[in-house]
């Protein structure tokens, strides 16, 4: 499951807008099974607009959303790296997500203290990358030692790996994130193997006012947090998390007459979950049966037998063939037996390409 962390520094939102998200119902009635849940980690249902459409058409009662992990990760400030502040538990906690969000401060409050006084979305963002960066430093640091002796002995796995660390060392002297350097696959292999923080994907949250919502580009701060993000090629979305948490006790109904009143089309969350699937090449594919309609999870341009393994490792073992809808189609068919006559139905062997809204039926022999 895709798990996306919260950063940044005390005072920007982040839990806020954990609460909000792990306690919002989305439009589409989820079955997920909180039991993994931890204070600190909650599941949030992946907004899809076909699923209730399809399990009516199927008719089924039971809709199940493909879900999506957010942590909230505490303890980010000047030092962190040094141990200021709760020190670096924050690390292990980045290690185990699949991308950060970092949420940057965007609004005023005077009854919410900015921890350097002043709204600067450009410096607070380079707070934390210097502390992210300084604890990989530290970690390409340890390496080094350990491999360069080794290396100098002509040891051939020992030189690559010194050659990588030779790139990546520079630039995280100088605070650039680690994903910035150009590496080739093979050096891409080795790097993947520190568990560096800066490598992960990091989506930009610039967390506004209510008010800021309907023109936010007019905003000097998302301005400036979108001209980083625009930088380092990452994607930015602005939120407001104060109305993430309004929303909360709100129907489906409620909130979107609420949102409308705002002038917003949906809600930061949704455009944030969205942005995290694109940023990690993630895509959905269906099934539709008496049983359920569901949403499932997976890389983009996976094929059809991998696929099927995201649903059960049987499945893919037992693979013969895929039967597959496009949703669309199956909408203007109005029934399978329908679609099934017109054609539309196709029977895709392991080797299939997925494409985005497949509907699919896997047949399997185990
Ligand atoms: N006005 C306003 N206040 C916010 C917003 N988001 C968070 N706050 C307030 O900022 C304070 C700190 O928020 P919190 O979520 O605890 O920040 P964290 O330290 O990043 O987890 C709280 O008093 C929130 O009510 C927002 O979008 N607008
Ligand atoms: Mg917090």
């Amino acid at each position: 499951m895709l798990r996306a962390g919260f950063v940044g520094l005390p005072n920007t939102g982040k839990t806020t807008l954990f609460n909000a998200v792990t306690s919002q119902t989305t439009a589409v009635t989820a079955n997920y099974a909180f039991s993994t849940s931890k204070p600190n980690v909650g599941v949030v249902a992946v907004p899809d607009e076909r699923l209730a459409p399809l399990a009516k058409l199927v008719k089924t009662e039971k809709l199940v959303s493909a879900t999506v992990e957010f942590v909230d990760i505490a303890g980010l400030v000047r030092g962190s790296s040094q141990g200021e502040g709760i020190g670096n538990q924050f690390l292990h906690a980045i290690r185990e997500t699949d991308t950060m969000i970092h949420v940057v401060r965007c609004f005023e409050n005077e009854s919410v203290p900015h921890v350097e006084e002043t709204l600067n979305p450009r410096r607070d963002i380079e707070t934390i990358q210097i502390e992210l960066a300084l604890a990989d430093l530290a970690t390409v640091e340890r390496r080094r030692e350990r491999v360069q002796k080794t290396a100098k002995g002509g040891d051939k796995a020992a030189r690559a790996e010194l050659a990588v660390l030779d790139k990546l060392q520079p630039a995280l002297e100088e605070f650039k994130p680690a994903r910035s350097v150009a590496l080739n696959e093979e050096e891409a292999t080795i790097a993947r193997n520190y568990f560096l923080l800066t490598m992960k994907p990091t989506i930009y949250a610039a967390n506004v006012n209510e008010a800021a919502l309907a023109d936010p580009e007019a905003n000097e701060h998302v301005k400036s947090t979108r001209a980083v993000a625009t930088e380092e090629g990452a994607e930015c979305v602005v939120i407001c998390a104060q109305l993430e948490a309004d929303l909360v006790d709100l129907s489906l109904a409620e909130r979107i007459e609420y949102l409308e009143s705002l002038g917003v089309k949906s809600s930061g969350v949704d455009q944030l979950i969205k942005s995290a699937y694109r940023v990690l090449g993630l895509m959905s594919f269906l099934t539709a049966g008496e049983k359920e309609a569901r949403a499932w999870t997976i890389p983009q341009n996976s094929r059809a037998q991998d696929a099927a393994g995201a649903i059960h490792s049987d499945i893919a073992r037992g693979f013969i063939r895929a039967e597959i809808v496009g949703y669309e189609d199956l909408m203007r068919a109005g029934s399978y037996a329908t679609a099934r006559e017109q054609g539309l139905l196709r029977l895709e062997g392991k080797d299939y390409i997925m494409q985005e809204g497949d509907i699919v039926n896997f047949r399997f022999n185990v």
